[in-house]
């Protein structure tokens, strides 16, 4: 059965990659499963149809049959134990590889989101100024470690898994930011992430619902 997940109808970056459906897209492109996309508009995802689906009326959803799915991150463990290529096989590596994928969502992914929140958010308020450097500092504590752990690796833990798919993810939003530009060996990481066939199709996809052409390649 094709699995459906839900996206934005018009999604405020332009189809470029942000919206949590793109991770769900690399997911299922890197195990070479093809999927459904339900377009939704902002009114609609507060409508109680999509909150059946979604209880904080969001994107993406994931349906497949009686199984329906929120959370991209959830959804995304659910493909990579389904399928080859997003998971180790030896146990050990496996646990490992999912410790990651909620480190990226955990303890990496909060701070960037709160950075993102107060730009768009709270840029009109009277402390805006002061709090910017605090927020950026906070994501910075993370990114030291990150990238010392990383070392000279190619992925976090071995080979390419979907741990590397949500953390590359989350460090594009730091996109237009300048931050991440202070750590090449992140930056030369997520080039690697972007770099990959499944990311490039599923990057096409995404965008093709903005510019209203079928994805090529
Ligand atoms: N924790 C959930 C998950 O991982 O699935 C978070 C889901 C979520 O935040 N969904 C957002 C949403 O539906 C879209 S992805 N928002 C509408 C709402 O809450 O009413 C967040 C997002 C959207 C757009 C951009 N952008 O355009 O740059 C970036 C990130």
């Amino acid at each position: 059965m094709i699995p459906t997940i839900t996206a934005f109808e018009e999604s405020p970056d332009h189809g470029t990659g942000q919206a949590r459906d793109m991770r769900v897209r690399w997911a299922f492109e890197e195990v070479g499963q093809r999927y459904d996309v339900r377009l939704v508009s902002f009114k609609e995802m507060k409508e109680p149809a999509h909150r059946a689906l979604h209880p904080f009326g969001q994107i993406p959803t994931y349906e497949e049959g009686d199984l329906v799915l929120f959370e991209s991150g959830a959804i995304i463990l659910h493909v990579a134990q389904r399928h080859a290529g997003l998971l180790p096989d030896d146990a050990n590596a496996r646990a490992r590889a999912i410790t990651w994928m909620f480190t990226a969502l955990n303890t990496v992914e909060p701070p960037i989101v709160e950075l993102e929140a107060a730009m768009l958010m709270e840029n009109d308020r009277a402390w805006y100024q002061e709090r910017l450097p605090i927020l950026d500092e906070r994501i910075r504590v993370r990114l030291d470690d990150l990238s010392a752990r990383l070392g000279d690796a190619d992925w976090l833990d071995g080979a390419f898994s979907a741990a590397d798919l949500l953390m590359v993810t989350v460090l594009r939003r730091l996109e237009g930011t300048g931050i991440l530009e202070d750590y090449p060996s992140l930056c030369a990481y997520v080039a690697r992430g972007e770099a990959r066939p499944a990311y490039r199709r599923a990057f096409a996809a995404q965008l093709a619902v903005f510019t209203g052409r079928q994805p090529t390649g």
